[in-house]
C-alpha cells in the first residue's frame, strides 16, 4: 500500500471543499451530504467506543441491558443518521437496513434531489466482543418527478452512485468515501473531534494476500465455488496460498482487504440462496469504492453495479476486492470478465 504521505492536517470539511472544487457545477448538496453524514459517524462513534462500559457502569442485569444495548445501538445508529439528514434539504428520502420501508423527508423539511440509502450498524453483534463495526452508505441522484423521494428512487444500478462508502469503529474510528474522484480515507481525532485525511488516493493492493470467507457453510456450497476457494487457498496448485482472515464483520474485512489486498466473499448457500448481503447498502457501496481503489467486485456471474435491483432489501451473493482475485471468481463461476470503472 502507498499513500501520498499528507504533509498538512486536512480536515475531511476542507477536503470535501477541495474536491467541490474540481466541479464547477457543484451546488454543494453532495458536499452536505458528506459534511452530515461524518457529523453522524462521530456521535455513533462516541457511542459505540462505551457501549463496552455497559457492564462497568454497574448498570442492573448487565448481561440484560448488555444484549439491550446492542440492539438500542442499531437503532440508535439509525436515528443518528436519519436526524442527521432529514432536515438539510439535500435528500429527498433515505433507505436504512432498519427499516422496512423508504423513509421519507418529514413534512415542512425542503426535499433535495439526492438519495442516501444506508446500513446503519452493521456487524454490531460484535460490539460485545470487541470486534469492529461499521456503517455503509450510499447516495444516488433522484431519477423521478415530484419532490418526494420514491421506491424507484433508490432501485437504481450500482453503477448510478454519486458517492459512496463506510465508517469503521475499529480501534480507531475511520470514515472512507469515494465521489468517483479516486478513494481517502480519514481518521477521526477524538481530542479534537475531527477526521483528518490519513490515506489520500487508496489503491487495493493486487494480486490480494487475505482470503476472507466463512468456510463453515462449505458443505453448501456448490463445486464451483468450493473449487474457487481451494484455488484461493493453494490447494490446486495454480496460485500461492491466501491467508485467510474473516472476522464475521463486513466492514472491517472489506477495509483490511482494501489496505492489504485480498479478496471478500459470501457465497450463496443453502440458507442463503441469494447470498446474505444486501445489495443497496452494502455490495453496491462497497463495489463503488472497490472500483475506484483498483478492484473489482461481482456476485459470480455479474459486475455488481450493474445489477438491476428489484426490492430494497435484496440479498446478493458478493466477491469483492482485488481484481485479479474477483477475476478468478468470475472465471471459475462462469461469470462476466469485470472491466470494471477502477480509476
Ligand atoms: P456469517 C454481520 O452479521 C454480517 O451482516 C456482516 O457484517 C458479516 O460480513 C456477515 O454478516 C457475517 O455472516 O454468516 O459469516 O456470520
Amino acid at each position: 500500500m502507498v499513500y501520498n504521505t499528507p504533509t498538512s492536517v486536512v480536515t475531511i470539511d476542507r477536503f470535501i471543499i477541495e474536491q467541490e472544487r474540481l466541479h464547477p457545477e457543484a451546488t454543494g448538496e453532495l458536499s452536505g451530504i458528506l459534511y452530515d453524514l461524518a457529523l453522524a459517524a462521530k456521535i455513533i462513534s462516541s457511542k459505540v467506543r462505551r457501549a463496552g462500559l455497559v457492564d462497568i457502569l454497574g448498570s442492573a442485569e448487565a448481561e440484560n441491558v448488555q444484549g439491550e444495548m446492542q440492539q438500542k445501538l442499531d437503532v440508535f445508529a439509525n436515528e443518528t443518521i436519519v436526524k442527521a439528514l432529514d432536515h438539510g434539504g439535500r435528500l429527498c428520502a433515505m433507505a436504512s437496513e432498519e427499516v422496512p420501508d423508504i423513509i421519507p423527508i418529514p413534512d415542512g423539511f425542503r426535499c433535495g434531489k439526492y438519495c442516501l440509502l444506508f446500513d446503519p450498524l452493521d456487524g454490531s453483534s460484535n460490539i460485545d466482543v470487541n470486534v469492529p463495526v461499521g456503517t455503509v452508505f450510499s447516495v444516488v441522484r433522484k431519477i423521478t418527478r415530484g419532490a418526494r423521494g420514491e421506491l424507484e428512487d433508490m432501485l437504481q444500478p450500482g453503477r448510478r452512485q454519486v458517492a459512496a462508502g463506510y465508517v469503521i469503529y475499529g480501534s480507531s474510528t475511520m470514515l472512507v468515501y469515494t465521489t468517483g474522484q479516486g478513494v481517502h480515507g480519514f481518521t477521526l481525532d477524538p481530542s479534537i473531534g475531527e477526521f483528518l485525511l490519513s490515506h489520500p488516493n487508496i489503491r487495493i493492493p493486487d494480486p490480494g494476500r487475505y482470503l476472507s470467507v466463512n468456510d463453515s457453510y462449505e458443505q453448501h456450497w456448490d463445486e464451483p465455488v468450493k473449487a474457487l476457494m481451494r484455488r484461493y487457498r493453494g490447494l490446486d496448485g495454480e496460485r500461492k496460498a491466501m491467508s485467510v482472515r474473516y472476522v464475521g464483520s463486513l466492514v472491517a474485512d472489506f477495509h483490511r482487504n482494501l489496505l492489504g489486498g485480498g479478496i471478500f466473499c459470501y457465497p450463496a448457500n443453502v440458507k442463503s440462496p441469494q447470498g446474505k448481503l444486501r445489495l443497496l447498502y452494502e455490495a453496491n457501496p462497497l463495489a463503488f469504492v472497490v472500483e475506484q481503489a483498483g478492484g473489482a467486485a461481482t456476485d459470480g456471474t455479474r459486475r455488481i453495479l450493474d445489477i438491476h435491483p428489484t426490492e430494497l432489501h435484496q440479498r446478493i451473493p458478493l466477491y469483492v476486492g482485488s481484481k485479479s482475485d474477483v477475476d478468478t471468481a468470475s472465471a471459475m463461476l462462469g461469470g462476466e470478465k469485470l472491466t470494471g470503472v477502477g480509476a
